[in-house]
């Protein structure tokens, strides 16, 4: 089973469905009247997003966007580059950011800093996951789901080598694991 690769459980499916459900309540009220524009960042929000907005009883769209820094490890390259671009123009619009975690804080730093040159009427962001022990460039979420110490974490939408984004809860690899497949990764 997936799971078995798992040392513990960080965050439960129940912490999981209580947190969201109280973040969509929350985004829910700030936005009443606005329609938003939610943009997911592929590949790791998708899980976190699809019960966000389901979370959400108001008007709103859905766009993606596509970022890579970590290729198939655990450390980040530190080169941002935008994979896939949004569908829809920003412009007038209300965008609120979606992402499952900011690490280091390069990514989202980027990405913002990108969206906020393309006008939107207001640029603000929900990070279900904040290691604030990593951080080298300052990123200020509006919504934080939960702020975690420095482990590597994978399940709901996050991965490791492309690996677990499937497990329902967030959780610790064994250790083992993840040197075997650190090892893996370097194979040519
Ligand atoms: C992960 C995660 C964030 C970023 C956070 O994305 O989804 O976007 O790393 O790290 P940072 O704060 O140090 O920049 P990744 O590039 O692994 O892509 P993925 O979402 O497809 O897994
Ligand atoms: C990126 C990332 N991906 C999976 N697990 C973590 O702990 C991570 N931090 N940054």
């Amino acid at each position: 089973m997936l799971a078995d690769d798992v040392e513990r459980v960080l965050i439960s499916e129940e912490a999981l469905r209580a947190k969201v459900r109280e973040l969509g309540a929350r985004i829910a009220a700030d936005y009443a009247g606005k329609n938003p524009l939610v943009v997911s960042v592929l590949k790791g929000a998708t899980v976190f997003v699809a019960d966000l907005i389901r979370a959400m009883d108001i008007p709103l769209g859905i766009d993606f966007i596509a970022t890579t820094s970590y290729g198939n490890g655990d450390v980040s390259s530190g080169v941002v580059r935008i994979l896939m671009d949004l569908e829809s123009s920003i412009k007038g619009r209300h965008v609120l950011v979606v992402e499952d975690i900011v690490d280091t804080g390069r990514t989202l730093n980027y990405l913002l800093k990108v969206l906020s040159t393309r006008g939107p009427a207001s640029l603000r962001l929900c990070v279900l996951l904040d290691k604030p022990q990593r951080r080298e460039t300052p990123v200020k979420a509006d919504y934080v789901g939960f702020e975690i110490p420095d482990y590597f974490v994978v399940g709901y939408g996050l991965d490791y080598a492309e690996k677990y984004r499937n497990l329902p809860f967030v959780g610790v690899l064994k250790p083992e694991l993840y040197r075997r497949q650190e090892k893996e990764a370097c194979k040519p």
